[in-house]
């Protein structure tokens, strides 16, 4: 299903319609769901990776050399609380307006800080220079985190690209994961291109800007092709690369938005914690393709709903159970990483604020916080039997310690049976109800929802706990 289409579920608003009076508190006298968790040790579905938790940002914020900079201690500091080892990324629909240049323009940067881009067609060109990139280099140095870089190839020009490349490579060094060749190339039809643009004529760009960035940066790796939801392209960049025997291409990606645009009917909280019948097809295909091209598929753009996410859904605790919940079910499928979009104030932003006012955490960020708990954990296989489709759970297992992740997503209270024996450690996700924007929180506290493998949830609430 394409992501830019307006089409509504109602099949599944429908089924939970009769949630709605109670929806947005929550119910602890509403009678419990009753769930059995049942877990196959034997089975390894996937180990999550050290960088697997990540961030995207838009390539015009390096507009701001200030930004992503040592200086920036808060930014520093929430970014490491999410990952010691994370993942940034630079692209998104900026980056087809980003103007490499070696001259530091005079006087302050354009903006304190940029969110989502949420313009697709009308942009201003903004300027990246070797000061923005080393102050970058210190930035990633300081949360040791690696960074996949976004270059401007729908708008160009490919000799500017290389010289960006040509900086990027040796400023970055071993920060550098990957070069990506343009954002979302399967959305530049009749933006960019004309409107005969497919996937052939993606890979003959795409061939000839690589073969310019190699000619001049012969150690330049590459990420791609950074889809925004046409799967076609996914799995003919994968066929191609396998074809041709490309071994600079070092990883898959496209993106993910549960929904969107922001604006549109329908973009409600109600949506946002139904599953979304696309995700399984999206992780199917391109783990099959990246399978199939013998590389690792990373989801490096995404958030909840498009166009900036939406205010009151993208901005609260709903926002934070569905990126637990999303996180682990593209961490059970076996992709490597994924990279939650955001920036300035933007209203899916994980972390919001600029230089000026400093920056805070928002409610999805804590929800990363609990999923970042999987990483160097195996996810094994496990059957959650429960009526209820929002209700979620993740079994695994690190260093030897069974561990579970129960989410929580009805307005029920939810009475799971479990495997595990004891919760030695607990972390709870909660807030003052799903609705909430403040006071969302993930506190750590000794086991007192869990007895004889029995674990409560309240209400819009995840709990995981460690044996
Ligand atoms: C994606 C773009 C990103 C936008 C996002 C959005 O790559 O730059 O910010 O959509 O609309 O298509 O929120």
């Amino acid at each position: 299903m394409n992501r830019r289409s307006f089409l509504g579920r109602a099949a599944a608003a429908a089924a939970v319609s009769c949630l709605t009076p109670r929806f947005l508190l929550g119910q602890e006298n509403a009678p419990p769901l009753q769930a059995k968790l049942t877990v196959d040790e034997a089975i390894t579905l996937a180990t999550v990776p050290r960088d697997f938790v990540g961030l995207s940002y838009e390539s015009a914020q390096l507009a701001d050399p200030a930004f992503f900079a040592a200086g920036n201690k808060e930014l520093i500091a929430l970014c490491r609380e999410l990952s010691h080892d994370g993942v940034l990324r630079i692209g998104g629909g900026t980056s087809a307006y980003t103007v490499f240049t070696t001259r530091e323009p005079a006087g302050p940067p354009p903006f304190d800080a940029f969110g989502p881009d949420t313009s697709k067609n009308v942009n201003v060109d903004t300027p990246v220079t070797p000061a923005s990139l080393r102050n970058l280099r210190a930035f990633l140095d300081a949360t040791n985190w690696r960074c996949l870089y976004g270059l401007n190839i729908a708008r160009g020009p490919i000799p500017r690209a290389v010289e960006e490349a040509s900086y990027v490579q040796r400023i970055l060094g071993p920060r550098l994961i990957a070069f990506q060749l343009g954002n979302e190339p399967d959305a530049w039809r009749k933006r960019f291109r004309p409107a005969t643009w497919s996937y052939p004529d993606y890979w003959k760009e795409w061939w000839a800007a690589r073969a310019a960035i190699v000619k001049r940066v012969p150690l330049a790796k590459f990420a791609g092709p950074d889809t925004s939801n046409k799967m076609a392209y996914v799995t003919g960049f994968a066929a191609d690369v396998k074809e041709h025997g490309l071994h600079d291409v070092v990883m898959l990606t496209s993106h993910y938005y549960a929904m969107g645009p922001a604006g549109a009917k329908g973009m409600t909280i109600d949506r946002l914690l139904s599953p979304d019948p696309k995700l399984d097809y999206l992780l199917k295909t391109a783990m099959a393709a990246a399978h199939n091209a013998g590389i690792p598929y990373r989801m490096s753009e995404g958030n909840s709903c498009w166009n900036g996410g939406e205010p009151g859904v993208s901005n609260t605790l709903a926002s934070a159970l569905w990126v637990a919940d999303v996180m682990l079910h593209f961490a059970a499928a076996g992709c490597v990483g994924v990279n939650l979009h955001g920036g300035g104030y933007g209203y899916y932003t994980p972390i919001a604020g600029n230089l000026k006012n400093g920056f805070v955490p928002r409610p999805e960020f804590f929800g990363m916080e609990l999923a970042k708990r999987f990483v160097g954990a195996d996810i094994e296989l496990s059957n959650l039997a429960c009526a209820n489709d929002r209700v979620r759970a993740y079994a695994g297992r690190k260093a030897g310690v069974p561990m579970l992740l129960a989410i929580n997503k009805t307005d029920h209270p939810v009475v799971m049976q479990t495997p595990m024996r004891r919760a030695s450690q607990q972390w709870l996700l909660s807030g003052p109800s799903i609705a909430a924007k403040q006071g969302v929180t993930l506190t750590q506290s000794r086991a007192t929802a869990f007895h004889d493998g029995t674990l409560h949830l309240a209400p819009y609430s995840a709990v995981l706990i460690e044996e």
